[in-house]
């Protein structure tokens, strides 16, 4: 089976609570050459928000899914490609484990087709998601590559995410987590802020996500991870 991550180099994510720089549209963010868009964030996200991007994105043929981060946030709607749902593997508190999920399924009729949890290992202890789910950071590359393989081995998950959120992550942990998996895709995301880090963690990624890039610097910085991470995928 394949699947349409396998063949992603790079996702924009995009936090709906956040701005666009001035003068910037999501014309052009869908025009980034990213392979699909991400859109979620931890703080302040409410269906609204999320509806404003869908509906700016939709005529456009970039991928495109939604992050929700609790199940009162979740938007159904045809533009959407699916639905990328955290499970964060390390969170201290249970509820962002199987809690909110289990919540999801109790008062929703999901719609399992178009419906994947991506395995998150947060580790950034100073960014909001570490805090709320009370994710514990304190992780060696050996730990973090065992919770790679649980997730692609005991819990079957077609995505495992390591997420710096906010900070530029160790390669060597981006790497051992590269190398405790067969089939699952990787991706990374945190702190890509130019070509030369999309291409450092593109070296053992197989998907490099950019965030705050977006809000903070705007589409062309965004274009030139993209280029970075294509290069490291045609030299490695
Ligand atoms: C956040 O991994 C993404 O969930 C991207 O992180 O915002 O630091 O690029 P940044």
């Amino acid at each position: 089976m394949t699947t349409p991550w396998e063949d992603w180099d790079h996702v924009l994510k995009v936090d709906p609570d956040k701005s666009l720089v001035d003068g910037e549209t999501f014309d052009d963010v869908c025009e980034t050459g990213t392979d699909a868009i991400e859109v979620g964030g931890t703080l302040d996200v409410t269906t609204e928000k999320m509806q404003r991007v869908i509906d700016a994105c939709r005529k456009h043929d970039v991928p495109l899914y939604q992050e929700p981060s609790n199940p009162a946030v979740v938007v159904d709607d045809d533009a959407l490609d699916g639905y990328l749902v955290p499970v964060v593997l390390n969170a201290g508190d249970p509820f962002w484990i199987t809690g909110a999920h289990k919540e999801w399924v109790r008062i929703a009729d999901l719609d399992w087709e178009r419906t994947t949890t991506e395995a998150y290992v947060v580790l950034n202890p100073e960014a909001s998601v570490a805090e709320y789910t009370e994710a514990d950071c304190d992780l060696g590359a050996d730990d973090v590559a065992a919770y790679a393989e649980v997730a692609e081995r005991m819990f079957g998950q077609e995505i495992v995410y390591v997420e710096y959120s906010g900070t530029l992550g160790d390669t060597d942990v981006v790497e051992a987590a590269a190398e405790a998996l067969d089939d699952a895709t990787l991706f990374y995301g945190g702190g890509i802020g130019d070509y030369e880090a999309a291409y450092e963690m593109g070296k053992h990624a197989d998907t490099v996500v950019v965030g705050d890039l977006l809000h903070d610097e705007g589409v062309d910085a965004v274009r030139q991870t993209v280029e970075g991470v294509r290069d490291a995928h045609a030299d490695w």
